[in-house]
């Protein structure tokens, strides 16, 4: 256990104008960065020659490790050698950690990073990989989910994908960060969906709102649906072409998924992410992430007020090089958009190929 140092050790700090925190992570600085290795017209797609320097890829070396990465065949998970989190800080003694304090309020933020490898294959993507390989990914999510859920009240899966996005490195890939605090997002989405509950006598916010958008709305917002799931942008959108992936079941936590959902949501992921790539024929850089009831110590409280869902963030608004930038206005009064969510949910509903347009290249 090593004692907290300002200076060396990650921890949060809080914001009272905002009522948010900030993570500090002084020790990730020396992260290397393998994103723009080769400038393409590929909105950041992945090139040949990464295979056999890529850290992330089988029988690879990394910078931290003396070990070669294993020879996989499907997934790969390991934790980050450059994390934002440390699991072993002792409480601290010295600094401001007390919540009596209204103006500098800081207090240790402990936790892990890992990384997951998608598949042996740096060329590939999500959407191109064959449904067995997702399935693959899928169940991964699942077991480092369930793993770090034990322990930890927040479980972060996420995955940035193109360097648009700051993806440092264009295997695919994404990040788990587990921390023993509820970060913003959650905090305010755990407060939001209890309040929801409690006045509507014990409704689920996500569940009347795909009620409403189905039957109310005609699934006007609505990008495409199967027997277990929907994507959806959501009505609240800010991203040009933002969506909600959401179970249609009461579902509080990805752990909690049948079979049959797995599978369900497999076909969905990509089917939507060819969807986002045939959009402006480039591999369509994005932010996801889960979202589902918290975790650790806080699965002990009720969390029926939850549904579970993902969410995509991409950036792009009018072609492969056109994106939107969340600046001036976005950064200091809040956020903004021009095409309308309902625009947006049709132009990528409309795109009804299963092919991706690499692979049509190909045929
Ligand atoms: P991003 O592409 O989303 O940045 O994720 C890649 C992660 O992989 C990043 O967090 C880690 C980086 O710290 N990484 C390692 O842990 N070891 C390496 O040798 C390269 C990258």
């Amino acid at each position: 256990m090593m004692n907290f140092d300002r200076t060396k050790h990650s921890h949060c700090r809080y914001n009272p104008l905002k009522d948010e925190w900030v993570l500090v992570s002084p020790q990730r600085l020396s992260r290397p960065w393998q994103g723009r290795v080769e400038e393409d017209d590929d909105g950041g797609d992945t090139n040949n020659n990464q295979q056999s320097t890529n850290p992330l890829c089988p029988g690879a070396i990394r910078r931290e490790t003396s070990q070669p990465n294993p020879f996989y065949e499907h997934t790969f998970v390991f934790d980050n050698d450059y994390p934002a989190l440390l699991s072993d800080i002792a409480a601290d003694e010295n600094e401001k950690n007390k919540n009596d304090d209204d103006l500098f309020q800081c207090h240790v933020a402990r936790g892990v990073c890992k990384v997951i490898c998608f598949h042996p294959n740096s060329n590939l993507t999500l959407p191109r990989m064959t449904l067995d390989d997702i399935s693959h990914v899928i169940k991964t999510w699942i077991d480092v989910y369930q793993d770090l859920a034990s322990k930890y009240q927040w479980v972060q899966i996420f995955e940035n994908r193109g360097d648009m996005m700051g993806c440092s490195n264009p295997h695919p890939h994404c990040q788990v960060w587990a921390t023993d605090f509820l970060p913003n997002e959650a905090r305010i989405k755990h407060r939001t969906q209890k309040d929801y509950f409690t006045k509507h006598n014990g409704n689920v916010l996500l569940l009347d709102y795909i009620k409403r958008e189905f039957n109310e709305f005609k699934k006007e917002r609505v990008v495409i649906d199967n027997e277990h799931w929907l994507v959806v942008v959501p009505y609240w959108a800010v991203w040009p072409y933002e969506t909600m992936l959401l179970p249609k079941r009461h579902v509080l936590r990805l752990s909690d998924l049948t079979d049959d959902e797995q599978t369900g949501l497999g076909q969905i992921m990509k089917q939507l992410l060819i969807k986002y790539d045939n959009l402006f024929n480039t591999s369509f850089p994005y932010s996801m992430g889960w979202h589902g009831a918290p975790t650790g110590d806080l699965s002990n409280e009720d969390c029926s007020h939850w549904q579970l869902h993902a969410l995509y963030y991409p950036p792009l608004v009018r072609s492969a090089t056109i994106k939107k930038f969340m600046v001036g206005y976005e950064m200091l009064a809040q956020a903004q958009r021009d095409i309308t969510p309902e625009y947006a949910a049709e132009a990528l509903r409309n795109l009804s190929s299963e092919i991706h347009y690499k692979d049509k290249k190909n045929t």
